[in-house]
């Protein structure tokens, strides 16, 4: 490859101010270090988690180059890296998977400790960045910034898939789909939604969908969907929910509304919305003896939850899940497998396909609730 080792320029959306558009602008991509790997990005999905870094609801330094929701093309590798080589179909994942710590090395959960999401520093692992614009450096976003043409990523970041696979929809199981459908299918067992039980789904955004998705997958009887936009409605009912309400339309509260909808409370319930009042809203409607409540949705950081403790004490289960509880580079191939077997579908999901200049529009299209996912091309 006649990049390799040299720095490559190229165009990125670069973040220099919250609540403003991104600007689109030349930067400079550095080679890869002993342990990474440079991606030509070939399509990146908007997820709504983009759109918290933008507003300011979760913290991060600027100016930074955000994107979670990718697949690509390896251009370069450092000389440690093994697992992925130049030409191989990649997608990137916003949750590394070191394959070294603790969490790695237990069954359960998904959150590496290499993780760059939980307080994100915006660098990679040595502490400095890959990005440079304007002489200044740029940070990177959950080790993966995918609004760039070219990106650089952790070993521990990054999957090689089936090199058939279309990379404008499998883009999605690097976040919206992965999330929202193992929320449903793989979150613990315990929580894992059983053959003939009723949910709730609040918030039909793309991860909302793919819970519904999942729920169908899992054997769900009814699915109850939640959403004041009923522009959503259609898709969810496509996708295999079985009845769709709008809080708006009720009097009464939301939960109230759901509790008796399902005789007492629904087995499941999912928060894909990322507020404090509809996070309670989905625990409350869970039945109270044997209830599991699942946190999607990503909360404005910092800000402190005040609940019932009785709401628990009856016997309620309250969990949460970043990226459907998978851990990624076991996971993230065999989801594209399933894929491109038919086991689920994608493009229910994509709304809108815009060129990678048009990322301020794809932003308001989300914001303005008329998508549900935009995909990014290249
Ligand atoms: P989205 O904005 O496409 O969808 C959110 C939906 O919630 C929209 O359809 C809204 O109309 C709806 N909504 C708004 N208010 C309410 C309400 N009061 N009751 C019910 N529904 C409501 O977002 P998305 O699907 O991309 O992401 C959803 C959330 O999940 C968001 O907070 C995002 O940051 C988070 C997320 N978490 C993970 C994870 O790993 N946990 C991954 C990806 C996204
Ligand atoms: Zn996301
Ligand atoms: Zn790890």
């Amino acid at each position: 490859m006649s990049t390799a080792g040299k720095i490559i320029k190229c165009k990125a959306a670069v973040l220099w101010e919250l609540k403003k558009p991104f600007s689109i602008e030349e930067v400079e991509v550095a080679p890869p270090k002993a342990s990474e790997v440079r991606i030509k990005m070939v399509a990146t999905g908007l997820c709504r988690t983009d759109d918290h870094m933008i507003s300011g609801q979760l913290a991060l330094p600027l100016p930074v180059i955000l994107g979670h929701e990718a697949a690509g093309i390896v251009e370069s590798i450092g000389e440690e890296v093994t697992t992925v080589k130049p030409g191989d179909k990649v997608i990137l994942l916003f949750l590394p998977q070191c394959g070294k710590c603790a969490v790695c090395n237990h069954p359960e959960g998904n959150i590496c400790l290499k993780n760059d999401v939980i307080v994100p520093r915006g660098t990679m692992q040595d502490g400095t960045t890959r990005f440079t614009c304007r002489g200044k450096p740029v940070y990177h976003f959950f080790n993966t910034s995918s609004f760039s043409e070219y990106s650089v990523v952790d070993e521990t970041s990054v999957v090689q898939i089936d090199p058939a696979s279309p990379l404008e929809k499998v883009c999605l199981i690097g976040c919206a789909f992965s999330t929202g459908y193992g929320s449903a299918v793989n979150v613990a067992k315990k929580t894992q939604v059983t053959k003939g039980s009723t949910c709730a789904v609040f918030g039909l955004g793309g991860v909302g969908l793919c819970v519904v998705m999942g729920c169908k997958a899992a054997g769900a009887a009814r699915i109850i969907a939640v959403d004041p936009n009923k522009y959503k409605f259609a898709k969810a009912q496509e996708v295999g929910a079985t009845e769709c309400i709008s809080p708006q339309d009720f009097k009464k509260p939301i939960h109230e509304v759901v509790k008796e909808m399902s005789g007492g409370g629904v087995d499941f319930s999912f928060e894909v919305v990322g507020q404090h009042d509809t996070i309670v809203s989905a625990l409350s409607c869970c039945h109270k003896a044997y209830g599991v409540s699942v946190i999607i949705g990503a909360p404005p950081s910092s800000e402190d939850l005040r609940i019932d403790p009785t709401l628990l004490l009856t016997g309620r289960t309250w969990k949460g899940a970043i990226f459907g509880g998978y851990k990624g580079k076991d996971s993230v191939p065999k989801l594209v497998a399933d894929f491109m077997a038919k086991k689920f579908p994608l493009d229910s999901i994509i709304t809108h396909v815009l060129p990678f200049e048009k990322i301020n529009e794809g932003f308001d299209l989300l914001r303005s609730g008329k998508s549900i996912r935009t995909i990014l091309t290249f």
